[in-house]
């Protein structure tokens, strides 16, 4: 898992603050698989080897006295300067999003990690506050994707040549750098972009700056201190797929606008039956304890958006595209009229048939 603060209304600036990192839960099954190991813990011994090395990526931005920047008006966003609440909707200090101009890796600028040429198991989390991260190697490397949010994937590693990260998303991988000899160096970069993420494949010109955010961190192999006898499982404990009899809930993401100023002002979750809801309205979501329910979330807003949920895995079923501009009309008419019928299926919207979910995203999941 990786734990990280909700407080209503700072929970942008307590994760960006750092109040944020891994809790790692192991299995016997996993302890059997002779993994990359082991990964620091508690009163190691000094000079002690690691093979298993946890790798929080977030972006910062840093005043000139080295302290966090971050921004405290909205204007900051979108250069809008009133007026603010309670003359119009706009909250006078929060911004839609933020993007860092500075990689951090386990609170460290732009690090490097010696390697020893030979397996190593990364664990990998996108910590940052709005970036979608497209993390590759400079020279060929494979990752070995092994496990994601909720454990291990099903049947066997995925071999993968970038990893597609949501904020939240974890990536437990197997690396081999056996091909590279003392005093090579690789580095991590980041191809995603330095805006809001609008899905693959992502333009050369809208991919993160090269020199800054564009680079992650970089390993640089030093000589081999022993036989490396870990491996790359050929098999994975199989995943039974989840089933249920009871009908779908339709959830939605949307985006708050101020129609006189036309920029947006917050981010609400809602429901298909009740549209968008605040904070304070009461709870939608009922499941009986030991439920299983099919979760169609639809995504209203401009961009791709992460959802995750606490203390509760799924799996991820599959994408559909559709209308969603047709769709939250249809929804919006709905919630005018006397709401008699049932609420528009998002379904009717479809524009195409669902795809399949990315072979990396077939394991237990509490991000999508
Ligand atoms: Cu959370």
């Amino acid at each position: 898992l990786w734990y990280h603060d909700h407080s209503l209304g700072m929970t942008r600036l307590n994760v960006y603050a750092g109040m944020a990192g891994f809790w790692i839960v192991r299995d016997d099954v996993e302890d059997s698989l002779n993994l990359p190991g082991p990964a620091p813990r508690l009163r190691d011994e000094p000079e002690t080897k690691y093979f298993e090395i946890p790798i929080a990526i977030q972006d910062r931005s840093f005043n000139a006295d080295g302290s966090l920047f971050y921004p405290g008006s909205r204007t900051f966003f979108d250069g809008y300067d009133g007026p603010f609440i309670p003359d119009s909707s706009v909250p006078p200090i929060w911004n839609p999003e933020f993007f860092g101009d500075t990689m951090v890796v386990n609170g460290r600028t732009w690090p490097y990690l010696e390697v020893e040429p030979r397996k190593y198991r990364l664990r990998l989390l996108n910590g940052c506050n709005s970036r979608f991260l497209i993390l590759k190697t400079d020279r060929p490397l494979t990752f070995h994707q092994i496990g994601s949010e909720g454990g291990l994937l099903p049947d066997a590693p995925v071999a993968l040549t970038q990893l597609l990260m949501a904020p939240a998303e974890r990536a437990d991988v197997i690396v081999d750098f056996s091909s590279f000899e003392p005093g090579d160096e690789i580095i991590l970069l980041n191809l995603g972009p330095d805006s809001p993420f609008g899905g693959l494949p992502v333009d050369p010109e809208d991919q993160a700056d090269p020199e800054t955010t564009g680079q992650v961190m970089k390993f640089k192999v030093v000589e081999l201190t022993g036989e490396d006898t870990s491996e790359i499982p050929a098999e994975l404990p199989p995943i039974e797929p989840l089933t249920t009899e009871l009908p779908a809930r339709d959830l939605t993401l949307n985006e708050e606008m101020d129609e006189q100023a036309g920029i947006p002002i917050a981010a609400l979750l809602g429901t298909g039956a009740a549209g968008p809801l605040s904070w304070s309205a009461d709870v939608t979501e009922t499941p009986t304890s030991g439920d299983t329910e099919v979760w169609r979330i639809l995504n209203l807003t401009e961009d791709a958006h992460p959802v995750h949920l606490h203390l509760v895995m799924f799996q991820v079923l599959d994408r559909t595209p559709f209308d969603a501009d047709a769709y939250h009309q249809a929804q919006a008419e709905y919630l005018e009229g006397d709401k008699s019928g049932p609420p528009p299926d998002p379904k009717d919207f479809a524009e195409g048939d669902p795809v399949e979910r990315n072979s990396w995203e077939a394991g237990l999941k509490d991000t999508v």
